[in-house]
């Protein structure tokens, strides 16, 4: 069956640090191996802004931003099976093909398999099923959850159980699973001291899963002193806010001083390269590890004395938590839906569609953890 086009409502960024504009577009019914999504929830996310403010050098214009997704599968391609017509499904920035060289590798969770194409903001054959006017948009992150409807790739979806309700679990799309899988995919957590440097959602979500593993002191960092009770909420158990130490005294130095030599391991969650430089220095001499969750801004560099890795510290980082989004997603709905995930406690902010620009405003306010969208 060949399927039709639909016309929708989307917000199109047409240009680097525009507001979006709620534009009537074109989505063209999906092609083999793709599969078209009633997007009902979207939430967003720092990298939206991002790209958005034109910072991001991969950002191509014009564009449907979005990555924090739920929505319900509208008609699928030829040759899909993994999701069905009517399925509750959040879209995958990072696919899960399970045949290439990285899913096949055991070792990671990136997958080759629609990156280059997903990179250029297009679909796997290279053309946008986006259109105005027969103007060609680009996708994003291969999911463009900012559009009523929208189309990815087969391998970059998951079906979840329907009894979660779209309008939480479409945050795990993003930042909750981010958070997660940099803790639990870590062994060693347990019964370790941990420090994360900044307290947004995925700086909460990582104190929380700490918290959750039973890490034996969990200590938060902000600037923003109206952190302190969020971070506690989630479970820190100590709140330093940096710029309340004395004049010219380093986080880091602070840290190691209050944790007898440093902490087992750090995270930094806040994209700042002199942030992720104190959180590696912060890391116990001999086995301290510092995860790098933050996407920094363009054209950044970190840097350390050599001499910190040299004396047994590890620098890394990870994309989406090192979560395998098809195969792990439904059980961590399942988790919310037991109560041992939270997700609704994110959620400060709901939006209408019409209003998604002053959701971008609430994310800049330190008050806001996450804006849902009511697409
Ligand atoms: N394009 C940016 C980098 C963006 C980036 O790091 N993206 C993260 C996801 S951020 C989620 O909010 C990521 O996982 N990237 C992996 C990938 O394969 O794209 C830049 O600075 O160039
Ligand atoms: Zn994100």
């Amino acid at each position: 069956t060949v399927g039709k086009s639909i016309k929708c409502k989307a917000a199109v960024c047409w240009g680097a640090g525009e507001p979006l504009k709620i534009e009537e577009v074109d989505v063209a019914p999906p092609q083999a191996g793709e599969v078209r999504i009633h997007i009902l929830y979207t939430g967003i996310c720092h990298t939206d802004e991002y790209t958005r403010s034109g910072k991001d050098p991969e950002g191509l214009f014009p564009v449907i931003l979005g990555h924090e997704g739920g929505g319900i599968v509208e008609s699928v391609g030829e040759g899909v099976t993994s999701v069905a017509v009517g399925d509750h499904v959040v879209p995958l920035y990072t696919a899960e093909c399970r045949e290439c060289k990285f899913c096949k590798s055991g070792k990671t969770n990136l997958c080759g398999k629609v990156r280059n194409t997903q990179g250029k903001g297009l679909m796997p054959d290279n053309s946008s099923r986006f259109s105005i006017n027969g103007q060609p948009i680009h996708h994003f992150m291969g999911t463009s959850t900012f559009s009523q409807y929208t189309v990815v790739a087969d391998v970059s979806v998951v079906a979840v159980s329907k009894s979660a309700p779209l309008e939480k679990v479409c945050l795990l799309g993003c930042g909750i699973t981010t958070a997660w899988g940099s803790v639990v995919k870590q062994p060693g957590i347990p019964g370790s001291t941990v420090a994360v440097f900044g307290c947004g959602a995925i700086g909460l979500g990582v104190i929380n899963t700490a918290a959750q593993v039973s890490a034996s002191r969990v200590i938060a960092i902000d600037t923003n002193p109206g952190k302190e009770s969020w971070a506690k909420k989630f479970g820190a158990h100590e709140f330093v806010n940096p710029l309340t130490l004395p004049e010219g005294k380093k986080i880091q130095d602070h840290l190691v001083e209050i944790t007898d030599g440093g902490l087992d391991y750090t995270f930094d969650c806040t994209g700042n390269v002199h942030v992720m430089r104190a959180a590696l220095e912060a890391c116990h001499k001999g086995w301290g590890v510092s995860t790098i969750i933050g996407v920094a801004a363009a054209g950044q560099e970190i840097s350390t004395r050599p001499f910190q890795l040299v004396t047994g510290r590890t620098w890394r980082g990870s994309a989406f938590g090192g979560v395998k989004g098809r195969t792990e997603l439904p059980g961590l709905v399942e988790e919310y839906l037991q109560g041992k995930l939270k997700i609704d406690e994110y959620v400060t902010h709901h939006r209408k569609f019409a209003e998604i620009n002053e959701g971008f405003h609430d994310m800049h306010s330190g008050e806001c953890i996450r804006c849902v969208v009511d697409m």
